[in-house]
């Protein structure tokens, strides 16, 4: 007993201060093949979801291990953020506020810093000796085409004109029977334009992934972090100490010192391997098949008794759709703040539109035009631009985070006829399953005031709800009521 939040540097730290709390459950003797996947899906439907470790999966040996299932509660999201150790959703939105925009303004104080090694290279294995299958990597889903060691990932990459370094969550399907991954990354990425350049400058792009690893860098690396700022210097500033990292041998690009397994090589323009179909977030098989640029992987990096972080989407709630609703809707706070927004209340990202599609923000309205403003500027930030389907404008009388409320709200405010823009060729995805198989991957999407009109906030018939002080004045009547 005592670790402490400061203690945590690591998975294995993080799982011991979670199993201290209550919040780790081990399975073991599950198959890689499907049941992993589905035993993921069960826990995370239940009201109190518990980080799932499995352990001697089939075919595999003892030590050999998955997690899933590590953020989807305001606890052990709480933790991995740093911000506290009983943490309920309402605390843990509080302890968030601000702390994106912070965590941005503090990344540079907190840059990577270089070690000459680390436990993630207990094991280096090269050439003949590269094989993704001898871990456990689950077919997640029934309708997956294949086995997915990326999912709780961060995938490594750096602009080869300045150096920067980013860190994205993209899926990675095992091709070539373990010898290679094929990477996901949707266009418009940060690791997609890094990608884009290397090809333009080079003819190939130096690509690291991680695959398990403290959850923090999945929490920076599968959200949408401001261009320009390394998810690893970010993660330091949550953390509050410089993440160590290694230089990979073979493209000199930062591996996290600690992590679990990390792949190393190279991408080429004309390297591609049929990928999907994939249960995605949206809830479907949307992807299909098509053909994704596959990793050249000269090395693979691991730990002993590795840990395979897991991270399955799919119909929602997923296992990441509650981590990603509170860090979408704590960075879509701050990006509007920094716009210079008035008046603004709260944003929520609804677990229903995984986190992306349906945006409830709540405004104390100012001026004619107001909420229309607060709407499209959502709609298009850097934080929430992609996918993104609804964003839904309330009064600062409406909760964002009751789908009730807001929903209330649009039956209740909402002129069709006028308070509903509809923007069309905006970013979506392949994974959309309203695209058509090969066309591009533009959306629509609307914009709905849900507010009261402006020019008549003073006549609008008024909610008819007991007031505040005739509620208290009853429930100090019969104190059983509340
Ligand atoms: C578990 C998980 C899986 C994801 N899979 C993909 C993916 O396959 N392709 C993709 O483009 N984005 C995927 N995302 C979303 C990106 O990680 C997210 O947009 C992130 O901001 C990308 O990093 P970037 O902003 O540095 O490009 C995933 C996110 C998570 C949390
Ligand atoms: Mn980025």
């Amino acid at each position: 007993m005592g670790t402490s939040l400061e203690d945590v540097d690591d998975l294995r730290g993080w799982l011991a201060l979670v199993d201290e709390l209550g919040e780790l459950t081990v399975l073991e003797g599950a198959d890689w093949d499907l049941e992993i996947g589905a035993a993921s899906e069960v826990n995370y439907r239940r009201s109190r979801p518990a980080a799932l470790l499995f352990d001697r999966v089939t075919g595999y040996p003892a030590g050999a291990r998955v997690l899933s299932g590590s953020m989807s509660n305001a606890r052990r999201l709480g933790v991995t953020l740093r911000l506290g150790t009983d943490l309920d959703d309402r605390k843990l939105v509080q302890a968030l506020r601000s702390k994106p925009n912070e965590w941005v303004a503090a990344a540079p104080r907190f840059a990577a810093r270089t070690v000459d090694t680390g436990p993630v290279c207990e094991n280096i294995d090269t050439g003949d000796d590269i094989d993704l299958l001898r871990f456990p990597v689950p077919r997640w889903h029934e309708g997956d085409g294949g086995r997915y060691i990326g999912t709780g990932c961060a995938v490594i990459t750096c602009d080869p004109a300045t150096g920067e370094i980013n860190a994205g969550a993209y899926r990675m399907q095992v091709q070539d029977e373990g010898r290679s991954a094929s990477v996901n990354i949707e266009s418009g990425k940060h690791g997609a334009m890094h990608v884009r350049d290397w090809f333009a400058k080079e003819g190939r792009a130096p690509v690291v992934a991680s695959l398990g690893h403290d959850p923090l860098l999945l929490v920076v690396a599968g959200t949408e972090v401001p261009g320009g700022v390394s998810e690893l210097d970010y993660a330091g500033a949550v953390i509050g100490r410089p993440v160590d990292v290694v230089r990979g041998e073979v493209t000199g690009l930062p591996i996290p010192a600690t992590a679990e397994i990390v792949v190393e090589g190279w991408l080429y323009p004309d390297r591609t391997r049929p990928e999907g179909p994939f249960g995605e977030w949206t809830g479907y098989y949307s992807g299909g098949i098509d053909p994704v640029l596959t990793m050249d992987i000269e090395r693979v990096y691991h730990r002993d008794d590795a840990i395979l972080l897991g991270a399955p989407p799919g119909k929602p709630p997923h296992d990441y759709s509650y981590m990603r609703s509170v860090m979408k809707s704590a960075m879509i706070h701050d990006a509007l703040v920094a716009t210079g927004l008035p008046g603004l209340e709260g944003v929520w990202a609804h677990e229903a539109g995984g986190g992306r599609q349906l945006l409830a923000v709540s405004i104390t309205q100012r001026y004619a035009g107001h909420s229309k403003q607060a709407g499209m500027l959502t709609s298009s930030l850097p934080a929430a631009a992609y996918m993104n389907k609804l964003v839904i404008v309330v009064d600062d009388d409406v909760d964002p985070r009751s789908l009730d409320e807001v929903v209330w709200a649009m039956c209740s405010r909402t002129e069709p006829g006028h308070d509903i823009e509809v923007v069309r060729r905006t970013w979506g995805s392949r994974v959309d399953p309203l695209r058509e198989r090969g066309a591009p991957a533009y959306n629509t999407r609307a914009v709905i005031d849900a507010c009261r009109p402006f020019e008549r906030l003073e006549g609008f018939p008024v909610v008819a709800e007991a007031s505040r002080a005739l509620c208290d004045r009853v429930i100090a009547k019969w104190p059983g009521l509340a």
